[in-house]
């Protein structure tokens, strides 16, 4: 089959409460919608997460939409297939833009899975009727404050909470929650925030004593050998996270013993078929995995809940429901969690259908590859 018509909308929501990391607080998103249109006028939808600012990975809503259209379109719109690894394939010759791609393919796998009358969690190999859903907290203004998230979220539910940390904003803010709630599943994340010295040593010695069930992305993305430093000298599980944009990085994590957790995120590594590549190979290596989020609305989040079906996603992803991100989704129904558990859709495709009232009354910039 050919692609007929490709739609890009940028969208931008409110956040229901604003988000703080490391890096920055952030209290809306603007992400890219692509839907993806057959000859017979199908519709498959894909998301575009990718952060306004380049803190997180270096690329950015613009730099996305800019990939999009000079260089994913046209050979999307050029391109035979048949499954949507062969669509995959019309940018096997553009390096990085994980993000860009990621919208692109689930939008090819979402299409494809309609047609096919197949949900997206069975295409993928899912087998998990459910999959359990954990909060990601950000840094707030007090340790007051953070504890009403914590229960806030506890009272929703959710059964694991990872805190974001930051240098200043870890050993204390962690030990608090830890006294608050001694048998919560929890972790942190520092997101690259820390460099490679005595003094974060110290922080993660310390924060090894926690009880966390992992400790995510600590050192900058590049430096795998500070990682797997760290990782001999404490028992609580390293997690990568922006370390792994591809299997390559994942080999090397590997090999170098830079982590015992993997964050597979579908934006980060490309796509489903990447992200279910990462997958295999982590399960084949007795590597634990969890999807992560980026604050996805509906369609990418409903990616996120498929991918997560699959056998090796032993630990919960994030993949909260709608309402802890935004007041109203794009999609229809939201992503709902009960008791921190979000059912796998058994509809076709991603098992939601888009608002397009919504998504229209949000929307910023949009390209139309047929105007
Ligand atoms: O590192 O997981 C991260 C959000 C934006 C950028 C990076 C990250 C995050 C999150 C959000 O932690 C998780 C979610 O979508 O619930
Ligand atoms: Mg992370």
């Amino acid at each position: 089959m050919r692609l007929d018509r490709l739609r890009i909308f940028e969208v931008r929501l409110h956040l229901a409460h604003s988000f703080q990391t490391s890096s920055h607080r952030k209290s809306g998103l603007t992400h890219l919608l692509v839907a993806a249109t057959d000859a017979d006028g199908r519709t498959g939808w894909g998301e575009i997460a990718s952060p306004a600012d380049p803190f997180y990975c270096s690329e950015t809503t613009f730099t996305a939409f800019d990939i999009a259209i000079d260089h994913l379109v046209p050979r999307a719109l050029d391109t035979d297939w048949d499954t949507p690894a062969d669509f995959e394939q019309s940018w096997s010759k553009i390096r990085g833009h994980e993000f860009a791609k990621s919208g692109f393919s689930c939008a090819a796998w979402d299409l494809y899975t309609r047609i096919q009358g197949v949900p997206l969690a069975a295409a993928l190999g899912g087998t998990r009727s459910e999959v359990v859903a954990g909060v990601s907290l950000g840094i707030e203004p007090t340790i007051d404050d953070l504890l009403t998230q914590v229960q806030r979220q506890v009272d929703a539910g959710y059964r694991r909470v990872k805190l974001k940390i930051a240098p200043g904003w870890d050993v204390e803010p962690v030990a608090a929650v830890r006294r608050a709630y001694p048998g919560l599943d929890l972790h942190v994340d520092a997101n690259g925030a820390y460099p490679d010295d005595d003094a974060s040593s110290k922080v993660f010695i310390t924060l090894d004593e926690a009880g966390l069930t992992m400790i995510e992305q600590p050192y900058a993305p590049r430096d795998f050998l500070a990682h797997a430093q760290l990782q001999r000298r404490i028992d609580t599980p390293v997690c990568l996270d922006e370390s792994v944009v591809d299997v390559h990085d994942l080999h090397t994590m590997l090999a170098l013993g830079a982590g015992r957790v993997l964050n597979i995120k579908v934006s980060r590594m490309g796509g489903l078929s990447a992200a279910r590549a990462a997958h295999d190979v982590a399960v084949e290596a007795g590597i634990p995995v969890w999807c992560g989020g980026m604050h996805e609305f509906g369609v990418g989040r409903a990616a996120n809940v498929a991918i997560s079906s699959l056998p090796g996603f032993t630990l919960p992803s994030d993949v909260s429901g709608s309402d802890k991100y935004y007041a109203r989704d794009v999609i229809t129904p939201p992503v709902v969690a009960h008791g921190g558990v979000v059912i796998v859709p058994t509809d076709p495709g991603i098992g939601h259908d888009v608002d397009m009232h919504w998504v229209e009354h949000n929307t910023l910039r949009h390209y139309d590859s047929g105007d």
